[in-house]
């Protein structure tokens, strides 16, 4: 596309996904610290605008706490033991967003047809607040209708019942369903014979998971919060932590006030990486007193960072020659194979490629490596930045090769951490959500459950959209989540959704997913985090999981937005015995008490023997981590070092790598407003953040109109244009702009061929000034 060519053919328009700006854009850039005055100010503003300030503070004081209160459904970093108030500006949004008054009942689907629905923007849809009742979409009025709950599984029941196989069907979770419900869906899914259970994490840390398992035989992170804060030096990679993490903002502060090395990692340089105001320390509220939470910040280019960690792979091998210390040799030798391999083709990278694959000089290469050779305890923490490229799985063990050369695994202070993302992502993993799980878990699930789970793998999230299209999958069923609009391929996944007999959403609020629906459709109201759940036998809880694998339990404390609510295990356990008439499973008896559910999984599930017992513990429990012992459950039984070859990561001429990511004032695809205020915007959304040398050399000028094309694998184009290009500090060669508005550039055929996630931070466009 060359400026002139006028703009692409523009794909069926969407309508916004921000509500509509108060005032003109404005880009000026953040100069404060993280946190702080500014978010206690942001908060105090979204309370009032939400109508929240009784409720809110009140359930705010009950959130995260050791002894009860419900577990923050903002993110999945842990709890702070015996901190009251470790909260943040964003975990306040979130549970308000769940808390608001406002309700969207049958008058509401009664007033507007879907095909109205259909052109507001997805601000205005949640912000009609939390759904009250089932709802049935009626073809002949196109609007949604009441349905009984009875009737409401019987739809879902008879569709399933009438499938030709079992995987004609897709369970899709988004990572916030608890422990309980997550057992019983994938046993629902199982028992009916799929493993069709894609999920979110298909699109976030599943390069994270396959590359673990890899490297160390484990999906997951090993180390805790205590190895936070003990660790003498500790490497950020690809994360907005003060916006998507923003409790990592207390860690950080604290490592740097006991003097550890924190090195940031990323093409911009994000709030976290410069200073906070530590939230919930009063003297520091009092004071404006701010602590610095990075001593080197790194900007490689897009997809850069492979390289860059092999350059410092290969600056501490070369160190080791003079100076022995910079290795572990003891623990080399005596826990990984594929160190001489690894060591042979660390020597044989030239520097020249290392510097142009990162986008980074040898010496900031080298001053990282010194950073991580001098360090005895060294913590590699990384999020999307890394994982959602072609090439995750490698860099991902990439970062682990590098910690194995320092002995920084299974031990105090030291490991790989990966953020996870939805506050309950890891636990649904770990009680069954995997689209291919080993025959070691199908086993032990039929033993315990009596049932005879189907072996074959099922499909992730890029298969099942492919499968709805197709037609080979035509019911689909959402726990939570928004899978229209957080899926790659906007339009694909729309088509997809619409092509199935039956779409059913279980969720909390009014979205896309439920306007893009099938040719019949379920809306399903489910009871949230932060909300009583009662049953036969009591108030229940459930527990999660969170990044850094501890259990614990949760307790809503708030009551129901609707009195017709149910729970999610419950809205499982209805549409399991519609589809499953003749199932052995005591699905109501597991609905009375969650108890019963836990005692099952303590017998289906590695590691949560005595499962009650252990929950109830004031911090629950920590699940068990082989690779922290030491024991690597890999082929050969021993940490594996890889040996990837380094990918070209570098653009073509006159392409750019653009990433798409969060604001801060959105949570996936719930956008709260249209700022951004860590990166100084304010009132837009459809911007693109480009290096100022690649705007004049396109002839863009500041703020100038943009059009953006985007060039798949397959060679075929997408588009949005209309977009405003903002002047930042980026390198050249990248550009970065929100999700989900971008998933319309990210092609279905473009996901990793090593994880199978979309590739959403690396997606291959031309910018060019708006046709007039
Ligand atoms: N408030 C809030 N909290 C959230 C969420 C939310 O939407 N809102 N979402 C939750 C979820 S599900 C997830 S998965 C996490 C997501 O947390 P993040 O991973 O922080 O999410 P993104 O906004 O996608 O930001 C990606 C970061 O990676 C950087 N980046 C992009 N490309 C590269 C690269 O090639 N290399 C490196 N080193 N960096 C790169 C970007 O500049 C950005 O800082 O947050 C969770 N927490
Ligand atoms: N381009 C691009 N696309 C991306 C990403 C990216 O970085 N770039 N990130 C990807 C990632 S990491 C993720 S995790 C996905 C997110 O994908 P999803 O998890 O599918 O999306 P969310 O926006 O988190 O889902 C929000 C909806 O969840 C429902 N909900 C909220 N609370 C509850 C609850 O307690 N129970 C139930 N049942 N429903 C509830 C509400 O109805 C709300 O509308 O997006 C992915 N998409
Ligand atoms: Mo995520």
């Amino acid at each position: 596309m060359e400026p002139g060519d006028g703009p692409g053919p523009v794909p069926e328009a969407g309508p916004r996904v921000g509500p509509v700006p108060e005032a003109e854009p404005r880009f000026r850039p953040y100069r404060h610290p993280a946190a702080g005055w500014g978010a206690a100010k942001s908060v105090a503003r979204f309370l009032v605008d939400e109508r929240a300030l009784v409720d809110g503070p009140r359930a705010i004081m009950r959130m995260n706490h050791e002894d009860g209160g419900f577990d923050c459904p903002g993110c999945a970093w842990p709890d702070t033991k015996g901190l009251h108030l470790d909260i943040c500006e964003n975990g306040i949004k979130h549970v308000t967003w769940e808390m608001t008054r406002k309700r969207v009942g049958r008058e509401f689907f009664a007033a507007h047809s879907v095909t109205e629905l259909s052109g507001w923007s997805d601000h205005d849809l949640e912000d009609q607040g939390r759904l009250t009742e089932p709802m049935v979409y009626d073809p002949g009025s196109d609007h949604y209708v009441p349905i009984g709950w009875k009737d409401a599984f019987e739809v879902v029941g008879a569709a399933l019942r009438g499938l030709d196989s079992p995987d004609r069907a897709a369970f899709y979770t988004s990572g916030r369903l608890g422990n309980e419900a997550t057992f019983l869906y994938q046993l629902m899914a199982r028992e009916l014979g799929t493993n069709n259970l894609p999920d979110c994490s298909n699109m976030c840390h599943e390069a994270s998971g396959r590359a673990l398992q890899a490297s160390l035989g484990t999906g997951k992170g090993t180390v805790d919060l205590k190895d936070w804060e003990s660790a003498d030096a500790l490497f950020i990679l690809g994360v907005n932590a003060a916006s998507n993490a923003p409790r990592m903002l207390t860690a950080l502060a604290e490592a740097d006030r006991r003097g550890a090395q924190i090195v940031h990692v990323n093409p911009l340089v994000e709030a976290a990486a410069t200073r906070t105001i530590v939230p919930h320390d009063f003297t520091d509220m009092a004071l404006v007193r701010s602590t610095r939470t990075s001593t080197l910040n790194l900007q490689p280019r897009i997809g850069g960072d492979m390289a860059l960690l092999r350059g410092m792979a290969k600056a501490v091998l070369a160190w080791s020659a003079s100076d022995p210390r910079a290795l572990d040799a003891a623990f080399i030798d005596r826990h990984t194979t594929g160190f001489e391999e690894y060591r042979a083709l660390c020597e044989a990278t030239p520097w020249e490629e290392l510097e142009h694959q990162s986008g980074l000089s040898r010496t900031d290469m080298l001053g990282a490596a010194r950073v991580y050779a001098e360090a005895d305890r060294s913590i590699v923490s990384w999020c999307l930045g890394l994982t959602q490229h072609e090439h995750g799985v490698d860099t991902v063990r990439e970062i682990v090769n590098l910690l194995l050369l320092r002995g920084n695994v299974g031990r105090e202070g030291a490991g790989p951490c990966p953020v996870r993302g939805h506050s309950n992502v890891q636990g649904n993993r770990t009680c069954g959500v995997d689209h291919r799980p080993t025959d070691a878990f199908l086993d032990r699930l039929s033993a315990a459950c009596g049932i005879d789970p189907p072996r074959a793998p099922g499909m992730d999230t890029v298969r099942t959209i492919r499968a709805m299209r197709e037609g080979r999958v035509k019911v689909f069923v959402g726990m939570g989540g928004n899978f229209a609009l957080a899926a790659p391929d906007t339009p694909a996944t729309y088509a997809a959704l619409r092509s199935c007999d039956l779409t059913v959403q279980v969720s909390t609020k009014l979205n896309r997913s439920h306007v893009v629906h099938g040719r019949a459709a379920l809306i399903l109201p489910c009871l949230g985090r932060t909300e009583k759940d009662h049953q036969r036998g009591g108030v229940q809880s459930t527990s999660v999981e969170d990044s850094m694998s501890m259990v614990h339990l949760s307790v809503g404390m708030k009551r129901p937005a609707s009195p017709y609510l149910l729970s999610e295990p419950a809205i499982i356990a209805g549409m399991a015995r519609a589809a499953l008439p003749d199932s052995r499973t005591p699905w109501d008896w597991y609905i009375e008490d969650y108890d019963r559910i836990r005692d099952t999984m303590a017998q289906a599930l590695d590691g949560f023997e005595d499962f009650n017992r252990r929950v109830r513990l004031p911090l629950g429990f920590r699940l068990r981590q082989p690779a922290r012992e030491l024991v690597f459950l890999t082929p050969s039984g021993r940490a594996e070092f890889s040996a990837a070859a380094l990918p070209d990561v570098v653009p073509r001429q006159g392409t750019l790598a653009l990433g798409t990511m969060r604001s801060h004032d959105q949570w996936n695809t719930t956008v709260y407003s249209d700022n951004d205020r860590y990166r100084g915007i304010k009132n837009l959304r459809t911007l693109v953040f480009m290096n100022r040398a690649d705007m004049r050399e396109r002839g863009i000028t500041d703020m100038g109109p943009v059009d953006i094309m985007s060039t798949a694998k397959d060679g075929s184009r997408r588009y949005l244009n209309g977009y405003t290009a903002i002047p930042y500090d980026i390198p050249r060669g990248c550009a970065a702009g929100y999700m989900p508005e971008m998933n319309v550039l990210v092609a279905l055929g473009d996901y990793s061929t090593q994880s199978d996630q979309p590739i959403m931070k690396h997606v291959n466009v031309t910018i060019v000034p708006a046709a007039a």
